[in-house]
């Protein structure tokens, strides 16, 4: 078992909902841990709403392409869509880390290769896994977060 670590987005419907599911359907009963809830300023793409994101952290035995395989079935059950990249979703399960692997592309790379450079990634990352993120990575990553609260609090 080794820590791994998924980044969940929403800003279509609910997202408090959009993100309970997909936590549940990522962490398949696997001990976990969730960063608090940000509301973040969408990064690329076009005009859209803010996301609501967080972070999970999952201890598992699970390979890269099985939590790839979470993720993907994760936004299927909530009616995600392919459409515009980096446009509004329901719900974009992204994973970060796998344990200290690094993973053989196309279908799935770890770390992402976009980790580094995101507020709404870093800042809910940071929450759990402090060692993980140093204090120049984190103000050189781009886009407004604000923490609402936990998950189960909000609303
Ligand atoms: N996801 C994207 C593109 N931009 N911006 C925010 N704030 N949050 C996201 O989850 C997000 C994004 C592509 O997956
Ligand atoms: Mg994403
Ligand atoms: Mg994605």
């Amino acid at each position: 078992m080794r820590p791994c670590y998924l980044s969940l987005g929403s800003n279509v419907g609910d997202p408090q909902q959009h993100l309970a599911s997909g936590l549940a359907i990522v962490c398949e009963g696997d001990v976990h841990r969730t960063s608090r809830v940000y509301e973040t300023d969408p990064v690329g793409g076009l005009a859209q709403d803010n996301f609501w994101n967080l972070v999970v952290e999952v201890l598992t035995d699970a390979t890269a392409h099985q939590l790839l395989a979470r993720a993907q079935a994760a936004e299927l059950a909530n009616g995600r869509t392919r459409g515009l990249r980096w446009g509004p979703r329901t719900l974009d399960v992204d994973v970060l880390l796998v344990g200290n692997e690094t993973s053989d592309p196309p279908e799935i790379l770890v770390p992402h290769p976009r980790l580094y450079e995101r507020a709404f990634v870093l800042v809910p990352l940071r929450e759990l896994a402090a060692d993980l993120v140093s204090e120049d990575q984190l103000r050189d990553s781009v886009g407004r977060v604000v923490a609402l609260g936990t998950l189960e609090t909000l609303r």
